[in-house]
């Protein structure tokens, strides 16, 4: 069975490497390979991927609010989300999920141990990376979920629509007045070594924080909260293959260890193999 993630850029994506890690794991005979799709160009290659023996396949960056006008069936996640990045091919049909908030939930309270009920959470950013995870978030009961982003209407907006789920507010960066038990960065800023311009205070000594970027050295964003005390630091590459791990289950109906693959990879990616 032929598996894929298709995105723009791709030559990056460790998917491949994690879904062939789950496959060895479990013995399951599958192939997965990275494709470069550009945003005209999804529905024609699903079309010839299906057409070929595809029978699932990852959605990134920017094809995920493509893929979710696409899809003929959407899970409840999918749709709160507004994107998917997990379809799975059936007799010509598209059946979309979307993983990456059950990924960060997954990474956050099996990896790391950081109890998310009761906790008062900040989430930075309002772009597609923070609408996916803020449903599963609220499922895990915190006390409060704050979303700032530098445009702050974008965040009251995000907010408003996921309010009939839970506590959840929006606002511009300086209204994150913490501590916070949690923060997570939802924003691509470290990429380009930058970092939210968020208050001083929103860091205590008790405060974990999160970005869902990653790299084989820390994160601008881990490197401005190191400086400032914070408890506990970590990148997403747990979320990357817990959101992997839960694609791989609805794919194969086999829940991978995902831990165990997430040790490789962290070892792969310091050593640069
Ligand atoms: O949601 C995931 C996607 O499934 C795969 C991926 C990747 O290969 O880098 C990143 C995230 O967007």
């Amino acid at each position: 069975d032929r598996y894929a993630v298709m995105g723009d850029p791709i030559d990056h994506s460790l998917s491949p490497r994690i879904h062939t890690l789950f496959a060895e794991q479990t013995g399951q005979a599958l192939t997965y390979e990275a494709i470069q799709v550009d945003q005209g160009g999804l529905a024609q290659a699903l079309g010839n991927f299906g057409a070929s023996g595809g029978r699932g396949a990852n959605i990134t960056v920017p094809l995920k609010e493509r893929a979710y006008a696409l899809a003929d069936e959407l899970s409840d996640r999918a749709r709160l989300a507004g994107a998917v990045n997990t379809l799975t091919l059936a007799d010509g049909r598209l059946i979309a999920d979307n993983t990456d908030g059950a990924g960060l939930v997954a990474d956050l309270t099996e990896n790391l141990g950081w109890p998310l009920a009761g906790a008062s959470i900040l989430l930075v950013g309002a772009g597609g990376a923070a609408r996916g995870v803020i449903a599963p978030l609220l499922e895990a009961g915190p006390a409060r979920l704050l979303v700032v982003n530098r445009t702050p209407d974008r965040a009251r907006e995000l907010a408003d629509h996921f309010r009939h789920l839970g506590l959840v507010e929006g606002g511009g960066l300086a209204a994150a007045q913490g501590p916070f038990d949690i923060i997570i960065n939802a924003t691509a800023a470290s990429l380009a070594a930058e970092v939210p311009d968020l208050p001083a205070e929103a860091i205590g000594e008790q405060t974990r924080v999160y970005d869902m970027m990653y790299g084989a050295e820390p994160t601008a964003f881990l490197g401005w909260a190191a400086a400032r005390g914070a408890a506990e630091l970590a990148d997403g590459l747990g979320m990357l293959v817990g959101q992997a791990a839960e694609s791989f289950r609805i794919w194969r109906g086999v829940r991978p260890d995902a831990a165990a693959v997430l040790a490789t990879l962290r070892q792969e990616l310091i050593s640069g193999g």
